[in-house]
């Protein structure tokens, strides 16, 4: 960390909060400085700590803190316990400005209290063991009780990671300066697996990574373990993520090999406290390319018991193995189709050697053989609806929000709420491959809210993705959220201080789904930046509007992949790469008759993999959302729109705005300067003008090359 202790770390880093004074050792709320305090700017901060840096909220908010929390005590003294000590010292000693005892017993008058029945006689006393086990192994209470003198507070869980969460949750409401005077909360998480997916190289490289190298150094594990591991499982534990499968999904069966295995297991013990478990991918032709087996064919015996004994490999290694991620039969990847076997079949092999030790199988559902359908979006519906029950109890059908693969906006993937009988997670992707990767300002929360509130109608209105998901639409025994994440060597970890808020709020979601991206991007800006109340109104509306805006500036109205190989810059014109749907043309169709994807019955048809009254809806052109009018329709450039404009008028003037809105992120930005600290404030700055030149670029590329089809004049932009 440059030379400084972590703890001088953590002193400098509060700084960062407007209102702030140094005073000796210890910050001040500029209301008590002395005349002999110099005032100091917010002090420069890279980003490192996330939204775990501590900083004190409002003064009256610290005051009331200060009476109540006069001590803690962790009861129990596992490594989960000693972490919460360490966190809440910590945490305490930087928001209130005065460390505060940590003992692990006693309870009176303003303690604070977080242990388990098992471990605290007065947690059994004042939170009954079955409310606890109501919420789970991960789930906790945070109450207020009146004790002789005063009161005290409880986090109680029945389990060390659930009081781990809840310590987490309640630092939550002090970085935000909630009021802790009566609390009583119950929580627990929505979805079982709650997993960060890196797609992470051997070699240090990270696939479609934004923010420097891996965070991976294989070359010095298992020996080698810094203190970098230990903060990352930090920042994920304070969402609740439960897991993480390390390894690109485009996997090198290397990883399997027991040299990887013991520089894995070695990371797998620093997650352990933090309860974050490993995961890998795991390549299907690992069998012949690592085991030296003449076919990886799923219903080969020699094939069965050559991954039953590496499953026990793994587990002797490390006991609490979460299992494997796979990419089979997809972009190369090998698979059981090479056998002329299903994915059931391929699910199934690795299923049944990870059973004995209770490990899961995520297969993804990101496959699209040509021979399946014409149309690519078509493809996964089609193949997984065919093998709905054939899997086994442990494997769990991992889906891409859409059907296509991460668009900016794409409408979510019909085999949400189509499998009946085998269960899915969804896998959104944080690091923005498509979405201006570590350079444009997009806060992610409201495509997300948009994708889990869809209704998919599987049993009636109301079966929204997010209740799909949560098994509450299909009886799922197995529930989950995974995120292709963005975080890599670099300081501030993501590459853009504000993609930071992409991971959080994807790790809040996987925790209930059902939470707002207003309320996420609230949270994490008073965490992250500052409790400022005109600020924070002033960077939340920033980031939830800095979606829409990238839409518009990039592929409004329902276009899509209009990218080449960088999945960054225009490329509309790209009608060459290996296969036709990875070009732009294949999906834009432009022509001089009209523009987008016939997807309705007289087209493509992908329209009835919706429920009705969906798909009806879609297939209609006037009862269509014009968010996705050309992913469902083709249409002419003089089709009217509800504005009134024509189609190409529309077109226009959805880019203009994007690029309007963009120049507006920038010009709110400056506003801010002096609000939050320099350093930060400038690279955001720097991003920002970026984002505007690009946005710029996007629109008059776009519409220069739209306009050779549509024969009409693009209008002037607004300068
Ligand atoms: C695409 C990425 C590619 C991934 C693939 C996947 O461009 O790098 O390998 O998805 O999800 O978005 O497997």
């Amino acid at each position: 960390m440059n030379g400084i202790s972590r703890r001088e770390f953590v002193w400098r880093s509060v700084a960062g909060t407007a209102g702030l004074w140094l005073a000796g050792n210890r910050w001040v709320h500029s209301g008590e400085r002395s005349g002999a305090v110099a005032p100091v700017r917010p002090t420069d901060e890279d980003g490192y700590m996330l939204w775990l840096r501590y900083a004190p909220p409002a003064k009256q908010a610290v005051r009331e803190y200060q009476r109540r929390i006069k001590r803690v005590c962790v009861a129990g003294g596992s490594p989960t316990c000693r972490v919460i000590s360490e966190e809440i010292a910590t945490a305490l000693k930087s928001l209130l400005g005065d460390a505060v005892p940590v003992s692990n017993d006693g309870f009176d008058a303003g303690t604070l209290l977080i242990g388990t029945p098992a471990t605290s006689a007065q947690v059994r006393e004042n939170v009954p063991a079955e409310d606890l086990d109501r919420l789970g192994p991960e789930g906790y209470i945070i109450r207020s009780v009146k004790l002789k003198g005063g009161g005290g507070i409880i986090i109680a869980s029945s389990t060390d990671i659930g009081a781990l969460y809840g310590c987490f949750h309640f630092l939550r409401l002090l970085q935000t300066g909630q009021p802790i005077a009566a609390l009583e909360i119950k929580e627990r998480p929505r979805l079982k697996l709650r997993l960060m997916n890196h797609w992470d190289n051997l070699d240090g490289s990270v696939e479609r990574g934004y923010a420097g190298r891996s965070l991976w150094r294989w070359a010095e594990l298992p020996d080698k373990l810094g203190q970098r591991y230990v903060d990352y499982a930090r920042a994920c534990a304070s969402l609740g993520l439960n897991g993480a499968v390390i390894h690109n999904v485009n996997a090198n069966p290397r990883i399997l090999t027991a040299e990887y295995l013991r520089k894995v297991a070695a990371l797998a013990n620093v997650w352990r406290p933090y309860g974050v478990r490993m995961y890998l991918t795991a390549n299907f032709a690992a069998p012949v390319r690592i085991g030296g087996l003449p076919t990886a064919d799923p219903l080969d015996q020699r094939v069965k018991d050559w991954w039953r004994a590496k499953a026990d490999e793994i587990y002797s290694l490390i006991p609490d193995f979460g299992g494997f991620l796979v990419k089979a039969d997809s972009e190369g990847q090998p698979g059981p189709k090479t056998y002329g076997r299903s994915h059931a079949e391929g699910a199934n092999l690795l299923a049944e050697a990870l059973a004995p030790h209770g490990g899961v199988v995520m297969w993804r559902a990101f496959v699209y053989d040509h021979d399946v359908d014409p149309d690519r979006v078509k493809r996964a519906y089609i193949e997984f609806t065919r093998l709905d029950g054939q899997f086994r109890a442990n494997v769990v059908i991992q889906i891409k929000n859409g059907p296509l693969d991460f668009q900016p906006r794409e409408p979510f993937h019909p085999l949400f709420g189509a499998l009946k009988h085998t269960p899915v997670m969804a896998e959104i992707q944080p690091t923005q491959e498509y979405l201006g990767q570590a350079k444009h300002l997009v806060y992610l929360g409201p495509m997300w809210e948009e994708f889990l509130q869809s209704d998919t109608y599987a049993k009636g209105q109301g079966s929204t993705v997010a209740k799909v998901l949560m098994g509450e639409v299909h009886p799922y025994q197995l529930t989950g959220m995974a995120g292709v994440v963005n975080p890599g060597a670099d300081a501030n970890w993501c590459g853009h201080h504000f993609s930071q808020a992409n991971w959080y709020a994807f790790g809040r979601l996987a925790w209930n789904p059902e939470l707002g991206a207003a309320q996420l991007a609230e949270e994490w800006t008073r965490m992250t930046f500052t409790n400022d109340p005109e600020a924070v109104r002033t960077i939340c509306r920033m980031m939830m509007t800095s979606y829409e805006t990238f839409v518009s500036y990039t592929m409004p109205l329902g276009l899509h992949h209009l990218i080449g190989g960088d999945h960054y810059a225009p490329m509309p014109w790209n009608d060459r790469a290996p296969r036709e749907d990875w070009t732009a043309t294949y999906y834009h169709r432009a022509s001089e008759d009209g523009i987008g994807f016939d997807r309705t019955r007289r087209g493509s048809g992908a329209v009835d993999q919706y429920h009705p009254p969906l798909c009806d809806i879609f297939d209609d052109i006037n009862r269509c959302p014009e968010k996705f009018l050309l992913w469902f329709h083709r249409c002419a450039w003089d089709h009217r729109m509800k504005s009134g404009r024509t189609l190409w008028e529309e077109l226009c003037a959805k880019y203009d705005e994007g690029v309007r809105q963009a120049r507006e992120l920038q010009k709110t930005w400056e506003t801010l300067k002096g609000k939050i600290d320099a350093r930060r404030h400038r690279e955001v700055a720097e991003r920002l003008a970026i984002q505007v030149a690009d946005a710029a670029k996007w629109r008059d590329q776009i519409l220069e090359y739209f306009a050779r089809f549509s024969k009409r004049p693009v209008p002037k932009p607004v300068p």
